[in-house]
């Protein structure tokens, strides 16, 4: 019987895939050390329902229950929570991660929400474990917690930012980690499981969540000592069998002495590996030539750079990426010259974006994979604006409709990429064939979906079809995808309300 449950919702039901929460297994791994009888329950295992009757089964026991959530997940975290309420009323339920962090006061709000966890868990989720055991509770000793005392919110101080060198081990087992594992033809074709190995990262781009939660550590860089990765490798390697690992931290190589320690240690496991990485990294003394043939030869297989945007002005002036376009080149020729698949991510749709800054991007991607058709194009993305990050007030400048409540959020259209829907987006009228391209390229820009149906084929051949022609009018495939997509949440919605999961 769990003595505690975090729980992680599934992103999106249509297509459930297993996808390790790390934020969500840290907490989970704190509470394990500390003795606690922990339960991680991952909401993409079979239907709702039976998730539900899962977490029924090991209430009986619990102190609290957790829930760790993004944006994508809110809808189905608030089905959730009211469920557990349903059955203990009295059970403290707390919610951290990446939503929760960004609009505490919002989230607290919800009446199946007790208390918010802002920022980093691992210490704050033991305190609050030690506080409900001890049989008196005094949440104002617990950091970094948001939570309504009567009428009054509370919000108790921020503690000491997670010191890395404490996390000796991940409590992998406390997943069903087979599942998890993925074979990825660009992944050496070897069973994958990513880890995580530092935190933070030191840039500023405007969409990014970590310069929101600036004074909660998110952009300290901080990292694990290596020995202790070693041996998370180890027991991963010798259990499932993995062979490659991506480095799962926002950026790689903000240490190149660690980086080196780090590749050692892949190479001693005999593990390939990929990592984030940023264009202006590459320079002399930092990612030369040299630096990544010797990165190659510990194993490095794959680099992935978000470049963002082919539009110089987007790139410094909106997202102030704190990149050039030169370096993007620069980086990409290094990269292949050392026999490093390069991975690239571009993101369209910013206010202001010109149609011909879109095109731009557009062209970028597929100048790149020209350059190297070994490169991988990761995405295309739509911008998603989240609340917190610098560039969501100039989405609210521009007429984004944000939702104003918890339920709210849960009940948004996001669209294939997790993001919002165009239509709240009002800069982005009229230019739905530049939309559709974003949803439906696919990583090679080439290839067609083998996991998907016919029909999102066809949708990939018509963006690729675009995309060769430049032609980007009259896009009747995203309207009628649009409507089968709401009509689709519509009927989730009212399942949920008729069936109260
Ligand atoms: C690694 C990563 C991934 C990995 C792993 C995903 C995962 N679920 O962990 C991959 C590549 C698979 C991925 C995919 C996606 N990602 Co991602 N990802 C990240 C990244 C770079 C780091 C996350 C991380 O591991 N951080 C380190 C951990 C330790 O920190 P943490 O998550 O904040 O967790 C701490 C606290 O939040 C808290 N906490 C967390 N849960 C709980 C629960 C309780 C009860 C408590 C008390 C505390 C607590 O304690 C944790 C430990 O200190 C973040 C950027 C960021 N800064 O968060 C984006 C980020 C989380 N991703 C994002 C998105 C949108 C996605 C996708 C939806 C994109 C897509 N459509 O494919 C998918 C969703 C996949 C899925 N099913 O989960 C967004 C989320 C924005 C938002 N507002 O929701 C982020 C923030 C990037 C961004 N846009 O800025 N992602
Ligand atoms: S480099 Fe990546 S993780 Fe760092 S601020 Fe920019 S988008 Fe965020």
């Amino acid at each position: 019987m769990a003595e505690a449950i975090i729980f992680v919702p599934c992103p999106d039901r249509s297509s459930p895939r297993h996808v390790v929460n790390y934020g969500a297994l840290a907490v989970a791994t704190a509470l394990h050390s500390h003795g606690v009888k922990v339960r991680y329950i991952d909401g993409s295992r079979g239907r709702l329902s039976d998730v539900c009757r899962h977490i029924e089964s090991e209430l009986a026991d619990c102190v609290f229950f957790g829930v760790s959530s993004f944006t994508a997940q809110v809808g189905e975290a608030a089905a959730v929570s009211d469920f557990v309420k349903s059955v203990r009323p009295d059970l403290p339920v707390i919610w951290g991660g990446i939503h929760a962090s960004l609009l505490p006061e919002e989230t607290v709000s919800d009446p199946s929400v007790d208390y918010v966890c802002v920022g980093e868990g691992d210490y704050t989720i033991v305190q609050f474990y030690d506080q409900l055991a001890s049989g008196n509770p005094d949440m104002s000793q617990v950091n970094n917690l948001v939570y309504y005392r009567g009428d009054e919110l509370v919000r108790t101080p921020v503690g000491p930012f997670y010191d890395m060198q404490q996390q000796t081990h991940l409590a992998w087992d406390l997943l069903d980690l087979p599942k998890y594992v993925v074979h990825n033809r660009y992944d050496g074709n070897c069973p994958s499981l990513g880890i995580p190995v530092a935190r933070g990262c030191p840039h500023r781009c405007s969409f990014c969540v970590n310069v929101a939660l600036k004074d909660l550590g998110y952009t300290h860089y901080r990292y694990r000592r290596p020995e202790h990765v070693e041996a998370d490798l180890a027991y991963l390697k010798d259990r499932l069998g993995i062979g490659f690992s991506f480095i799962r931290d926002e950026v790689f190589f903000v240490n190149t002495d660690y980086s080196r320690s780090i590749a050692g240690v892949f190479a001693r496991q005999g593990i390939l590996w990929g990592a984030n990485l940023r264009a202006n990294y590459f320079k002399p003394g930092r990612l030369t030539e040299e630096f990544l043939r010797e990165m190659r030869g510990l194993g490095m297989l794959n680099g992935a750079m978000g470049v963002e945007s082919g539009s110089p002005r987007i790139l410094a002036d909106v997202v102030h990426k704190d990149i050039t376009l030169e370096q993007v080149h620069h980086a990409m020729a290094t990269m292949s010259a050392a026999g490093i698949r390069p991975f690239v991510s571009f993101v369209i749709g910013f206010p202001t974006e010109t149609e011909a800054e879109t095109r731009q991007t557009i062209d970028l991607a597929v100048a790149l994979k020209r350059l190297n058709p070994a490169t991988v194009v990761a995405g295309i993305y739509l911008l998603r604006p989240y609340p917190g990050a610098p560039i969501y007030d100039l989405c609210l400048e521009h007429g984004l409709t944000a939702p104003g409540s918890l339920r709210e959020w849960g009940t948004l259209e996001l669209t294939r990429q997790g993001g919002f829907e165009a239509g709240r987006m009002p800069w982005l009228r009229g230019r739905d064939g530049l939309y559709a391209v974003s949803e439906y390229t696919t990583t090679s820009l080439l290839d067609l979906d083998r996991s998907a149906g016919f029909l999102l084929n066809v949708l990939i051949l018509l963006a690729r079809a675009r995309r060769v022609l430049g032609f980007y009018g009259l896009a009747w495939e995203l309207a009628i995808q649009r409507h089968v997509r709401a009509a689709s949440f519509r009927f989730r919605a009212i399942r949920r309300r008729l069936l109260g999961r």
